[in-house]
């Protein structure tokens, strides 16, 4: 790949995070040219651009080199560090910083009516997810032998479809899981967005923009706490 002399930063083009990482980024001093109907944001003053995608593709475009930074869900990047990575030829990705908003939890939820007492009480069960990596291992922690069925979308109508026994999920109010009847039982993950990028920064300008900006970034975060 050719070398760049710019910092390329990945975020979501449009979604939940799309607005918070842009004000993030402005406070940081950081703006943009081209507008956001675009993949591609050009910076202003400083070296730095974006690239705007879907969440979901944030890590790997990191691990690829396509992109130095991203700002993503801790869930979208522990899913991906569990079921890609180094495994795949592709550098080890990092969270560089916790940027406090995002919240969210990835959670297991069953039907309100369902005798559930501990994760035991999967044993055999379907539980239906977006994230099979994240899932499998909480799994095979708690010893629970149960089939993951892997969805992209929707997963909470699953148990009311009949495809799934349980389901696990991300959950913000919890009123997704109320409004399907269902209870939330176990948290697997904690997650807010980050900052993610390769585990050893870049040796040229990019890496000392990247200490810069890191710097930015906790004077910003530490104003808002
Ligand atoms: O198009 P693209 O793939 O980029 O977007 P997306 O639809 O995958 O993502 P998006 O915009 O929905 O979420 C982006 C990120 O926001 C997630 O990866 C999380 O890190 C974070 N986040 C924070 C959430 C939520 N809160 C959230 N509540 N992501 C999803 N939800 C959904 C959840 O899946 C469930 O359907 O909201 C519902 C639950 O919300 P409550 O409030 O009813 O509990
Ligand atoms: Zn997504």
């Amino acid at each position: 790949m050719k070398p760049r002399d710019r910092l390329r930063i990945a975020m979501q083009k449009s979604g939940r995070l799309t607005e918070p990482a842009l004000d993030l980024l402005n406070r940081c001093g950081l703006t943009f040219r081209q507008s956001r109907d675009k993949l591609f944001c050009f910076g202003e003053g400083e070296p730095v651009d974006l690239l705007l995608v879907r969440d979901d593709d944030i890590p790997g475009l990191i691990a690829q080199g396509v992109c130095d930074l991203g700002i993503v869900g801790r869930n979208v990047l522990s899913e991906f560090r569990g079921t890609a990575g180094e495994s795949n030829g592709n550098a080890a990705l990092t969270e560089w910083r916790k940027l406090g908003f995002g919240r969210c939890r990835l959670s297991i939820a069953v039907p309100q009516e369902m005798d559930y007492n501990a994760p035991q009480d999967l044993h055999g069960r379907r539980i239906a997810t977006s994230y099979p990596g994240l899932l499998g291992e909480w799994l095979r922690t708690q010893g629970v032998d149960a089939t993951v069925i892997t969805l992209a979308g929707s997963v909470e109508i699953a148990p009311k479809l009949g495809t799934a026994d349980a389901i696990c999920d991300l959950v913000q109010s919890g009123g997704t899981l109320v409004a399907n009847q269902l209870r939330e039982t176990d948290v697997l993950l904690q997650s807010e967005a980050v900052l993610a990028g390769p585990e050893a920064l870049p040796s040229d300008e990019r890496g000392d923009m990247i200490e810069l900006l890191l710097k930015r970034l906790d004077g910003v975060i530490q104003v808002r706490e």
